[in-house]
């Protein structure tokens, strides 16, 4: 209701929703673009939430899956399932049937409404499913898909009265290693993250266009695409693909004023402008001149991409560390506060501090665990990593941080991927950083690889601009980088060993997936 239906009730309610830009982001699909006011997207995911209960049988508490790229039809199933009282299980799009059993498993989803574009490996799970009972496809013109049964339902729905700690969703863990943990939130969580970062860090208003990159499925995405802009009654544009090569246009074509990616995109935003900008790209420069905030999460923001996207654009980054587990952001700051290297301080609403492995809290400028507590905490699903993750109160992130004497949290690198190597303790993101203001690179990242002499050996993949200079001489390249990095950053932490590379792995949120690298 505070979302969606205030909206209308409060006579705002022709104020443009959610904008859906095709399957070319670039405006160039053919198809013509969804475009909702808050009134349109109530009266969708009313009807869609009848034909929940209604046809389907959904009653509050049923788990709900949701499959689909960004679309305005994704976000009225979503708040459909909020209306009904029922669980929201969101999946990112590019999962496989196997990983889809792991989710229906261990959320034991009785239904799902799917993309009929992403039904196969839907399918293929649920024949292996026996507690997924219904299957209900969007966007396709079938007889029994959604459309045409939402289309036979009323517009008006009286929202199933739900308890502010009733479970609103279930979110899965991006799973980098291991299994894919869900975490519940509550109704109430949901509403507290629209209270505390966007309001006092995003500082969005009413005629803000929201654009971005994550998945709805990734709870940065639902956020920062759908929640917040909500929130403040502002618009957002759904792109179903958003590649850095495909945001930048719809940027433009939308007039886009907020941003949320991760620090790989704006990198190659960064890269592309500019290559536009010398004329060495067809299409000349883009006009972004619409843009006012730009948010960046999922991975540190080393300072030369802050930089990077300051000199191109004229825009200060916001970062901002979030997780699946807490839901949303919990440590940033505004465009005023600033700081290269670090990610911020707490948002207001939450605390976090950095404690040793008994659980006592280090001196400041000392590295140690982040430990954060808050209106939003984790809550694992039938998980025995729970117990791990919150202790007395605080949620364990798995992140290595100190606090500055400004009390700006510095992050290192999440606490299983700090390298030792000869008895030091490195944090690959510092190595990287630094390598990454190097001219010649364009993405990189640093693992700690065995070696026999030093315990972990500091190694370096490095993917090269493109016609960057020096490229044809490998090892004198590897030189010059060892030796800029030794310049930068205490000489010890350099990479010993450098490896080019056409690109690195990384998940769908784009994250480094470090591990892969390590055992390559
Ligand atoms: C890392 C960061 C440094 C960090 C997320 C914003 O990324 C999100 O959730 P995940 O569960 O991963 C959580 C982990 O990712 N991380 C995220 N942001 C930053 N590290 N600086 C950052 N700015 O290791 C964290 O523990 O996939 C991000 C909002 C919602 C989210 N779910």
């Amino acid at each position: 209701w505070e979302l969606l239906d205030r909206w209308v009730e409060t006579g705002q309610g022709d104020r443009t929703c959610v904008i859906g830009a095709g399957a070319g982001a670039g405006g160039d699909s053919g198809e013509a673009g969804i475009r909702w006011t808050y009134a349109e997207l109530q009266a969708e995911a009313n009807r869609i939430a009848n034909v929940l209960v209604q046809d389907l049988g959904v009653v509050p508490g049923n788990r709900v899956l949701l499959r689909g790229a960004n679309t305005p039809q994704l976000a009225a199933c979503w708040f459909a399932v909020m209306k009904a009282g029922a669980i929201a299980v969101a999946t990112m799009p590019l999962l496989r049937a196997k990983e889809l059993v792991q989710v229906i498993d261990k959320a034991q989803v009785t239904h799902a409404l799917c993309d009929a574009a992403l039904a196969q490996e839907l399918e293929t799970a649920r024949a292996q499913c026996p507690v997924l009972t219904r299957v209900c496809l969007f966007r396709s013109d079938a007889a029994d898909g959604l459309e045409a049964r939402a289309e036979r339902q009323s517009a008006r729905f009286d929202n199933v009265d739900t308890a502010s700690d009733d479970c609103a969703l279930i979110a899965f863990t991006s799973g980098t290693t291991g299994q894919p943990k869900g975490t519940m939130h509550f109704h109430r969580d949901v509403l507290a993250i629209c209270r505390c970062w966007p309001v006092h860090c995003l500082r969005a208003r009413a005629d803000d266009v929201f654009i971005g990159s994550p998945p709805l499925a990734f709870t940065f995405g639902l956020g920062g695409l759908l929640l917040f802009p909500l929130s403040v009654g502002a618009a957002a544009v759904l792109l179903e693909k958003a590649s850095p090569e495909l945001l930048l246009p719809a940027i433009a074509k939308h007039r886009a004023t907020v941003c949320f990616t991760a620090p790989t995109s704006y990198r190659a935003m960064a890269a592309a402008l500019t290559a536009a900008s010398k004329g060495s790209v067809q299409g000349g420069s883009v006009d972004l001149s619409s843009l006012r905030k730009c948010v960046s999460a999922g991975e540190a923001l080393p300072a030369a991409t802050r930089q990077l996207w300051k000199d191109t654009t004229g825009i200060e980054l916001i970062d901002g560390i979030g997780a699946t587990e807490m839901l949303h952001i919990f440590i940033s700051h505004t465009e005023e506060t600033a700081r290269p290297g670090a990610t911020g301080r707490p948002v207001p609403g939450y605390r976090a501090c950095v404690v040793d492995d008994e659980g006592r809290e280090v001196p400041r400028g000392t590295v140690g665990k982040l430990a954060v507590q808050g209106p939003t905490g984790c809550r694992y699903l039938a998980d025995e990593r729970q117990a791990k993750y919150v202790r007395q109160g605080w949620n364990l992130t798995g992140d290595a941080y100190l606090v500055d004497a400004d009390g700006y949290f510095v992050y290192q690198a999440r606490t299983d991927d700090m390298i030792i190597s000869g008895g030091y303790n490195i944090a690959g993101p510092e190595v990287e950083s630094a390598l990454l203001a190097h001219p010649a690179v364009a993405e990189c990242a640093v693992v700690g690889v065995p070696d026999d002499e030093r315990g972990q050996l500091v190694k370096a993949f490095v993917v090269l601009k493109p016609g960057a200079a020096g490229a044809d001489d490998e090892a004198a390249l590897v030189k010059a980088m060892q030796d800029f990095v030794k310049a930068t950053i205490a000489p010890y932490k350099y990479p010993r060993a450098i490896e080019f590379r056409a690109s690195l792995p990384r998940t769908e949120t784009g994250k480094l997936q470090r591990f892969r690298l390590r055992e390559a």
